[in-house]
């Protein structure tokens, strides 16, 4: 009986489609990328979510994953790399890789593009309701503030959430130290949001999030919801937000290689690309893509910041390794409360 149920297994197995496993953030791909790819590559991909950069890592951890194609971001491929959970990428597969800008190119997370190849990036700063708050927010501290203490979220990510408090406590998050860890926990711990999550950009909409540290491409995001037609700002604040650039990558052991690669290829097609970033709206780092992408996207400051904005934005990087227990404890705490 057994035996029987095995067999008809295989031959569904056998016989059916392969099967792409994919990990990204939500609402990362335009609403045809992936039934384009599935047709045009005879497959099926499933998609899986990451809700905060180190979940990449945790989902990775023991290959095989059973992951094909993941997206990290920039400040866990340290992290990645060092357990060994991508594999190496052989360039001659990826016919459209010239297609990436030449400034994303050789970035200090991954020289010559060996193990992973740029997607989109963006900045981390404070969206909010244009309606509820008066006057806009231009610093952290709007996230401690009483008045909208009810309507106030953080994202669910012990890097973004310790560097913010960081920067209001007038510590430098690149530079930590146990005494700025123990300040940034500290601070967060008279903080009283109503949530620490990656669901930003639907608390936004629903009316539930007023003050939220927010990626600039969800809260764009939000903005454009019918909901909340042009109610949701974005600022980097005056003690500086982050930027970021996610990436796409084959997990260590991707049972799909083949496909993997042609997904790579085919999310750096230029038409792909900029696709997505106009359904999206995080700018991309591809420059094929660019002749495709909307004015009114290339246009907008809060996908494309301006120089000095920009300049007050710090890439966040591993703590180093002596102080990492100190920043998850301090976390574990933070979130105990
Ligand atoms: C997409 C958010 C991706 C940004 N919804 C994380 N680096």
């Amino acid at each position: 009986m057994k035996r029987t149920a095995l067999a008809l297994l295989l031959l569904a197995a056998a016989c059916g489609k392969p099967e792409l496993h994919v990990l990204n953030w939500s609402d990362y791909f335009a609403p045809d990328t992936i039934s384009n790819f599935e047709k045009e590559f005879g497959c099926r991909v499933t998609l899986d979510y990451i809700e905060a950069s180190d979940s990449v890592r945790q989902k990775l951890k023991d290959p095989p994953s059973g992951f094909d194609v993941v997206f990290p971001s920039d400040e866990v491929m340290s992290l990645l790399l060092a357990g060994n959970l991508l594999e190496p990428l052989d360039h001659s597969r990826l016919k459209n890789l010239g297609n990436i800008e030449e400034r994303f190119r050789n970035l200090p997370f991954d020289p010559g593009h060996k193990y992973s190849v740029p997607y989109m990036w963006g900045t981390t700063g404070i969206a909010y309701n244009v309606k509820q708050v008066d006057p806009p927010p231009d610093s952290w501290a709007a996230l401690w503030d009483p008045k909208y203490a009810e309507h106030v979220t953080f994202l669910d990510d012990e890097r973004d959430v310790l560097a913010a408090a960081m920067l209001l406590n007038g510590d430098d998050p690149l530079t930590p130290t146990a005494e700025s860890i123990a300040r940034a926990r500290d601070k967060l711990k008279e903080a009283k949001p109503r949530a620490w999550t990656s669901s930003t950009k639907e608390m936004l909409i629903s009316g539930d999030a007023w003050l939220a540290q927010c990626f600039n491409g969800d809260a764009l995001q939000a903005g454009e919801a019918e909901e909340r037609a042009g109610d949701i700002g974005f600022v980097i604040p005056k003690e500086g937000g982050f930027a970021w650039l996610d990436n796409m990558a084959i997990a260590k052991g991707a049972p799909h290689l083949d496909l993997a690669y042609a997904f790579l290829d085919y999310l750096l097609r230029p038409e792909v690309s900029a696709a997505i970033s106009n359904e999206v709206w995080y700018a991309n780092p591809n420059a094929a893509a660019r002749p495709h992408i909307d004015k009114e996207l290339l246009e907008d400051t809060v996908a494309f910041p301006d120089e000095e904005t920009m300049a007050r934005c710090r890439v966040l990087t591993e703590p180093p390794p002596a102080l990492k227990k100190a920043w998850l404890d301090a976390w574990a705490e933070v979130k105990a409360r």
